[in-house]
């Protein structure tokens, strides 16, 4: 009975068991963690989330592991997710991401964990976000999402995270890549890591380039250069956190961008739930159809027919959301 098995989860998470917040996770991973999340939600809030994103290879993982023997030496405990956006089967980058965060296995105040994003109702947002609820609840100060900077990933962490690092290497091309993406809008904080790299010193220009192209309102990104596997620049890392949370606390804006969250995982959820239920329809339809009867139009409001009684089109409403953008580009 899962009614149980949840039940069980909340015991040992109560009692402040990690094998509690481990199995909680897994319940979310494997979409069931509705019930553990109603039960815990009002506990979260408390901790700062860090969403941390850049290509695979830039040293995020490395960066990761500095940054929490920073916060445990400020006597903050941490939780890290490490998500694998590509496929729940490549287990390859989260072998790397353990062999990377390796030192801190033993620490009893830093709780790691793997998961993979694809295959669970609201992708990132849902399972991933669980976890973090999680986390959260289960007292974490610091929780720390690291995301392979791939798709919409790295936009998704930032609808998630209270503070957004996105991690970049020199001789890459990454400057190039962050503009296409369209990421610049939504870091909070740059990190130019491997700054041991001959390229580090263009690469900082380049984002600098980039930056006065933009209009910030409120906060504007910092860039940090660090060379993350010696511990170089690290702290000049994290005091550009704590310089964030302390900004969005006193302008307002952290409790803007958790309700800002809050409505993506919503969001997420009722998409996600939407496409389930569809999907067999949406099939039966189309043979129902003989194929080529209808066009998509007409075929799209016959299946959105039954919302009519329920979600009256709210005419004037935005046509689509706004993304997590923190800026904007000058001139438009
Ligand atoms: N030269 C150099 N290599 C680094 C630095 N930081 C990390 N690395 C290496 O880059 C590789 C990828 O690091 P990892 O943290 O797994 O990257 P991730 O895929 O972004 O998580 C590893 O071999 C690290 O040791 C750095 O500052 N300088
Ligand atoms: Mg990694």
């Amino acid at each position: 009975m899962p009614e149980d098995r949840d039940a069980q989860i909340l015991a040992l998470f109560e009692a402040g068991s990690p094998r509690g917040l481990a199995r909680a996770i897994t319940r979310a991973e494997s979409g069931h963690g509705a019930e553990l999340v109603r039960a815990l939600y009002a506990r979260s809030g408390k901790a700062l989330t860090i969403g941390l994103t850049g290509p695979p290879g830039v040293g995020k993982s490395t960066l990761a592991s500095a940054l929490v023997k920073i916060a445990r030496a400020s006597g903050k405990t941490v939780g890290v997710i490490s998500v694998d956006p590509s496929s729940p089967f490549s287990h390859g980058a989260i072998l790397g991401d353990r062999i990377r965060l390796n030192e801190h296995f033993t620490d009893p105040d830093v709780f790691i964990r793997s998961m993979a994003s694809r295959g669970h109702l609201g992708g990132l947002a849902g399972a991933t976000g669980d976890a973090a609820t999680f986390m959260d609840a289960f007292g974490k100060d610091v929780i720390l999402i690291e995301t392979v900077g791939v798709g919409q990933s790295e936009i998704e962490i930032a609808e998630l995270a209270d503070t957004t690092l996105v991690a970049l290497q020199p001789g890459s091309g990454d400057s190039v890549q962050l503009l296409k993406a369209g990421i610049l809008e939504v870091a909070d904080i740059f990190v130019v890591n491997k700054a041991d790299h001959p390229m580090a010193l263009q690469l900082r220009r380049e984002i600098r380039g980039m930056m006065e192209m933009l209009d910030f309102s409120g906060w504007v990104p910092e860039l940090v250069a660090t060379q993350a596997r010696e511990g170089i620049g690290v702290d000049e890392l994290w005091t550009a956190i704590l310089k964030h949370d302390a900004y969005l606390r006193q302008s307002g804006d952290l409790e803007t961008r958790r309700r800002t969250a809050f409505a993506h995982r919503v969001r997420a959820l009722v998409t996600g739930e939407m496409e389930r239920r569809i999907e067999p329809r949406l099939l039966a339809s189309l043979s129902a159809d003989g194929g080529g009867a209808s066009d998509p139009y007409s075929a799209a409001e016959r299946l959105l027919a039954p919302l009519d009684g329920a979600l009256p089109a709210l005419h004037g409403g935005p046509a689509t959301r706004a993304l997590p953008i923190r800026a904007s580009v000058k001139g438009l």
